[in-house]
């Protein structure tokens, strides 16, 4: 607080607003009454974002490439990176990781925070890194086959992706860690299929500092520990209101150490439920559950409000669908909007669209059209972050075959 109130900036001014004028006017439990700052801040005051130490303290840049607006450029200290280094290390080491491991890397290395993040980790670690970034398919299979890694990073759907171009599962592999896009459990069972690993989950953003905000380990029950000795951690609903564990609620995370910009409750627009430690478990953080979606992509149709992460739940755990899908959001007429899903099946596809239509309405109460395409329809992507959803409002259908 005292740091923030030092800076002089926009979350200063608001702070003073709120009448706080020193670190020490403040208690944890008073926290949630604080004033939050949101990713419209940080646009408003790009390219700069809310830097609170002069330029000679930074030592790199990160962001967002700007999906949904424009790009959100997070500078970092030499501080903030060792933070980084270690909650990754962490987090790696959570998944099984030790200084004997090969991480091969194919996160994507730029701007992009999951590339250096795993990087920083796996050094810190003293593990070795093998830094592939995202594409080039065949010389990432190629480099499994002959280098052996046991830790795999890269999205969920690039691991599928490698994983359907590979004729079986690599020996080698142990664990991995996937993230920076949603995923389910459903999608999990797939990828540890194809690839015959621990598939484990990652979260993080850039503003907070990247991969390793919280991230599961071999032993924390399928939620993800959050870094709360670097990242206090709170869950509130559309109102601001703290809500309970267990609850679904909007993340939003204030950071303790970092420097270069730190964030006094940052609204991450991220939905997920909290939970305390495993009972009787060594680690003793806080978990948050797998992402149920984002507070900007929950679908209300018909009435029915849905996160496009339970509609993945639904085709996925049909044996017959690919995890290769689209969600289309028909809001052609605005006042009867549609939801299509496409979807390519895996096998014989008969009868698999009438299945489907009925499974969606049995367990979300949606009605849905359901498309099954032929395989290879549903574009993939090998760089960057999966397109589940798409809004289509006009113009030419966004997928061949939807008019159906
Ligand atoms: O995606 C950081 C990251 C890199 C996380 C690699 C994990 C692995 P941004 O590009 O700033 O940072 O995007 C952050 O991605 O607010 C979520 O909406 C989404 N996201 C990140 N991790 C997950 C996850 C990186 N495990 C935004 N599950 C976040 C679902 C995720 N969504």
């Amino acid at each position: 607080m005292d740091r923030l109130l030092a800076a002089d900036g926009l979350q200063a001014s608001r702070l003073r607003d709120a009448g706080v004028d020193s670190g020490a006017d403040v208690t944890l439990d008073r926290l949630g009454q604080l004033p939050t700052v949101t990713k419209r801040d940080l646009w408003d005051h790009y390219p700069d974002g809310l830097r609170a130490v002069p330029i000679e303290d930074i030592v790199c840049v990160h962001g967002s490439s700007g999906t949904g607006g424009r790009p959100t450029l997070i500078p970092y200290t030499a501080a903030d990176i060792d933070v980084w280094a270690q909650v990754m290390a962490r987090a790696l080491g959570g998944a099984g990781a030790t200084r004997r491991s090969l991480v091969h890397n194919a996160y994507g290395y730029g701007l992009f925070t999951g590339g250096l993040g795993v990087h920083h980790g796996a050094m810190r670690l003293g593990a070795t890194v093998l830094p592939l970034s995202g594409g080039m398919t065949d010389r990432q299979v190629r480099m499994i086959a002959d280098l052996k890694p046991d830790i795999l990073t890269c999205t969920p759907s690039y691991a599928i992706f490698l994983g359907e171009a590979m004729t079986e599962p690599p020996p080698s592999l142990r664990a991995g860690l996937f993230g920076a896009e949603p995923w389910t459990n459903e999608m999990r069972a797939q990828i540890e299929r194809l690839l015959g690993l621990r598939a484990l989950d990652i979260y993080g953003l850039s503003e907070i500092i990247g991969p390793g905000v919280a991230a599961e380990s071999l032993d924390s029950d399928g939620m993800l520990n959050v870094a709360e000795d670097h990242f206090f951690v709170e869950a509130v609903d559309a109102d601001g209101r703290a809500v309970s564990d267990g609850t679904p609620g909007e993340l939003v995370f204030t950071t303790l150490t970092k420097t270069g910009m730190p964030l006094l409750r940052y609204r991450t627009g991220d939905v997920a439920t909290l939970a305390g430690p495993v009972p009787g478990a060594p680690r003793t953080l806080r978990r948050m559950s797998k992402l149920l979606g984002r507070t900007d992509d929950m679908l209300v149709v018909r009435g029915v409000n849905v996160f496009p992460t339970e509609i993945e739940a639904v085709l996925l755990a049909d044996g017959r669908v690919s995890p290769h899908y689209l969600v289309v959001e028909d809001r052609r007429v605005a006042a009867r909007a549609e939801l299509i899903v496409a979807v390519e099946p895996v096998a014989d596809g008969h009868g698999l669209a009438a299945d489907l239509d009925r499974a969606l309405r049995e367990r979300l109460g949606l009605t849905c059209v359901v498309r099954v395409l032929a395989p290879g329809s549903v574009p993939r992507v090998e760089v960057g972050k999966a397109k589940r959803l798409v809004r289509w409002s006009e113009g030419p259908a966004p997928l061949d075959g939807l008019a159906g």
